[in-house]
């Protein structure tokens, strides 16, 4: 997969694709990712990429002509980062894994010219309810998120494992010492006997996602197994309020 990101801070990414599992996956050529610098196509004196706003107030906004400019070199779905997106999430990560190229506009400042928006833009995408300085953060989620799922970049079995694959919450983890200043690892958990410890995860896995995000369980269909579950962990926690 080819993923061009468009932004006036190159250099923040520099670490991000060369460090860590991303690094791994561009080195085994499982992804491209192509930065882009604005600024290569601002042709006046200064190279302006941005400017106050029509209708005044305070701020700048990003120019329209060095993102055209920028676009015609790239192919893809394009997408731009703002909080006034549709919400980023794993089910969206799924969808964008399976495309050859995409193109991420990482805005800063105010915004970008909304005629890019309009005329160049695929999908805008938000990755939650809160104001950044710029769209680089949100690209690099994006494509952690994107790249893990693209195989090879993990073990399948590492992301079989996640939340979310199974619309639940993950379970807790530990690993040695199996006690630490008088903190024990859950008994289960060393006993060896593999069914039980896959009962004790789906269980835990089960109450932290009905106490934490009960939204996730809202249009879940339960197996019969999970069920059981469900109604023990109801049966625990009402005994507790006794
Ligand atoms: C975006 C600043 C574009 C400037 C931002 C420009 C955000 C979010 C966000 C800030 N993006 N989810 N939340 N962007 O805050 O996606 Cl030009």
């Amino acid at each position: 997969m080819k993923i061009n990101i468009l932004t006036l801070f190159p250099e923040l990414f520099s670490a991000f694709k060369s460090q860590s599992i991303i690094g791994r996956a561009v080195k085994n050529n499982l992804i491209e990712i192509n930065i882009i610098n604005i600024r290569d196509f601002c042709f006046d004196k200064h190279q302006q990429a941005d400017d106050t706003p029509f209708g005044g107030e305070g701020g700048m906004v990003m120019k329209p002509e060095p993102l055209f400019r920028a676009l015609e070199n790239c192919g893809g779905k394009v997408i731009y980062t703002s909080p006034q997106g549709v919400k980023f999430d794993q089910q969206l990560a799924l969808k964008l894994k399976e495309e050859e190229e995409i193109t991420i506009i990482a805005g800063h400042y105010e915004g970008i010219d909304e005629r890019v928006v309009e005329n160049k833009v695929d999908m805008e995408i938000s990755i939650g309810d809160f104001v950044l300085t710029g769209g680089e953060l949100p690209s690099m989620v994006m494509v952690d998120a994107i790249a893990r799922l693209i195989p090879g970049v993990i073990t399948q079995a590492s992301y079989e494992n996640d939340s979310f694959f199974n619309g639940l919450l993950d379970y807790p983890q530990y690993t040695r010492p199996a006690e630490y200043m008088g903190l024990k690892v859950p008994d289960v958990l060393i006993s060896g006997n593999h069914k039980k410890i896959r009962d004790w995860r789906m269980k835990e896995s089960l109450k932290r996602t009905y106490l934490r995000r009960p939204d996730l369980l809202k249009d879940r269909e339960f197996s019969k197994e999970e069920k059981k579950f469900m109604k023990e962990i109801l049966e625990e926690l009402m005994e507790g309020e006794k």
